[in-house]
């Protein structure tokens, strides 16, 4: 599953775009897009009201691909969406998280699997439930569980 964020430019094209862009990577089929929900950009202040709000979205994928190969092509896609790497957690045009590969576990700080801060984040767990109530974080929980366990209404 991939976590999809924007938070500057024009978002709700760019993450229309990077969905059809998921659709064609290779050996890779496009399997379900959640409807993006708004978000008050986290920063590693906490939330912050004055920075420029997110469109967050889920897609769910299959691929034959490797795990790093699939994390290539997202960075690709981000990188052709305008995404420049500055500071942690700052604002872009469009951010591709790969959030779980089928129930593999991995440490390995290039990818983490699945992401290490995925469970804490409403914007990830509310589209996920949209379109796959028995969604699990393989070695967490059961995702409606862990949404549960986070303030705020599920949408
Ligand atoms: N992504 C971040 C940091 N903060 N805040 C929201 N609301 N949505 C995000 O996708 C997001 C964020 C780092 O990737
Ligand atoms: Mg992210
Ligand atoms: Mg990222």
């Amino acid at each position: 599953m991939v976590a999809l964020g924007a938070n500057l430019g024009a978002r709700a094209r760019t993450i229309t775009e990077a969905i059809a862009d998921l659709g064609r990577i290779p050996l890779t089929e496009l399997i379900a897009a959640a409807e993006p929900i708004e978000s008050i950009a986290l920063t590693l202040g906490g939330p912050d009201a004055d920075a420029p709000r997110y469109l967050n979205t889920v897609a769910i994928l299959e691929t034959r691909l490797a795990p790093t190969m699939l994390l290539g092509y997202l960075h690709a896609i981000e990188g052709r969406h305008g995404r420049v790497r500055r500071e942690r957690w700052g604002s872009r045009t469009l951010d591709l998280d790969l959030i779980t590969y089928g129930d593999v576990r991995s440490d390995d700080p290039a990818l983490t699997l699945p992401h290490p801060r995925a469970a804490e984040r409403d914007f990830v767990l509310d589209p996920w439930l949209s379109i796959d109530p028995d969604a699990v974080l393989p070695g967490v929980g059961a995702v409606t569980d862990l949404r549960g366990k986070l303030p705020g209404k599920a949408s």
